[in-house]
């Protein structure tokens, strides 16, 4: 029987990934992590600092841990703030997970990445599994250097780490904070409740995007894929739509012809002008059967439709 830790679970991802492994494995077999208070009463949470090691080894053998989904990280726009801080905790305590592995005490664990890891002298469109990285935030210089150690651990120790780059993730459930994509998921709230939103990135900025139920499923499909076919282990690029949000803004409009857009770019342009536009995901599908589900005008409906509600 598997039993699971997700570090970082009270974040965007977390949230969701937490239920669905809990639908997966049973409540009492997936134990969720985080460094804020849980406020949902949920007697599978415990607190934790992921940069408190000795905390991590106890919970991991009082736990019988056999898999972590370690989500832990201070995103793109938060880690400019603090570099050190975003490096350590983005970096060092993936090394203390990735160790963990390698003594023996836990079998399999699941690091994301990111597009960030891209740089101004990345390729733009459909950007390659195997390019330039050249990041220049310190959230894309700890990713890449983490996929890094995951390829190394995996090659010297035999250390089953499996990992994707996903792009922004948009989702209702859970507002996202502290990245340059957050956009995308902010647009829809303001919209419902407001009916206009002041966009932080210029209108014509386009970056790669995912609906939340898909990253989640490629997650699950990765971690359950035969080892054999895994055969990329620093990260898989993972891709599903690319939009702008001038090209967001028309297809929200046709739903709510009344919505009214305004841009105000900050320092998260910068950020997101080192990106990739586009992304080639076809090593994940052809190692391992990726698809994505959700279309643009899918997420549109999906995120009006819930939010609505
Ligand atoms: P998030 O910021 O919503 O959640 C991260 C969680 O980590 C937060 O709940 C935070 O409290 C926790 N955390 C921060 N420092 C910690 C520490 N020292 N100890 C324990 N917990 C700590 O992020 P998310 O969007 O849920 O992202 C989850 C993972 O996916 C991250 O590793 C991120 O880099 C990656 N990712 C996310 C996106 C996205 O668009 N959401 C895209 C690419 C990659
Ligand atoms: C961010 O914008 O920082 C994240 C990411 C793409 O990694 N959403």
């Amino acid at each position: 029987m598997e039993k699971i830790l997700v570090t970082g679970s009270s974040g965007q991802i977390g949230l969701e990934l937490v239920d669905a492994l809990r639908d997966k494995y049973g409540e009492d077999n997936v134990l969720a992590s985080d460094i804020k208070e849980n406020t949902n009463d949920d007697p599978y949470f415990v607190m934790l600092d992921i940069l408190n090691k000795q905390r991590l080894i106890e919970i991991v053998t009082d736990h019988k841990i056999t898999q972590i989904y370690h989500l832990a990280a201070i995103l793109s726009a938060h880690g400019e703030w603090n570099p050190k801080k975003t490096w350590n905790v983005n970096l060092n305590a993936t090394l203390h997970v990735l160790n963990l592995a390698k003594e023996g005490l836990i079998k399999k664990i699941f690091f994301p990445s990111t597009i960030a890891v891209h740089g101004p002298n990345t390729p733009k469109k459909q950007t390659n599994q195997f390019t330039d990285f050249s990041p220049e935030t310190v959230y894309g210089m700890s990713k890449i250097t983490g996929e890094l150690w995951c390829n190394y651990y995996h090659k010297n120790y035999g250390v089953d780490v499996r990992s994707i780059r996903y792009p922004g993730i948009i989702g209702w459930k859970n507002k996202p904070q502290g990245g340059t994509t957050d956009y995308a998921v902010e647009i829809f709230y303001d919209a419902v409740e407001k009916g206009a939103y002041e966009c932080f990135l210029g209108k014509d900025t386009r970056l790669p995007m995912m609906y939340i139920d898909d990253a989640i499923r490629g997650t699950l499909e990765l971690m359950e894929a035969p080892a054999e076919n895994v055969k990329i282990r620093t990260s898989y690029n993972l891709a599903a739509v690319s939009f702008t949000p001038d090209e967001l803004t028309a297809l929200i409009k046709e739903r709510m012809p009344s919505f009214v857009m305004s841009y105000k770019p900050d320092q998260r342009q910068q950020i997101a002008d080192g990106w990739s536009q586009s992304i080639d995901d076809s090593e994940a599908r052809k190692d391992w059967n990726w698809n994505h589900k959700y279309g643009v005008k899918d997420i549109v409906n999906v995120m009006l439709d819930n939010l609505s509600k």
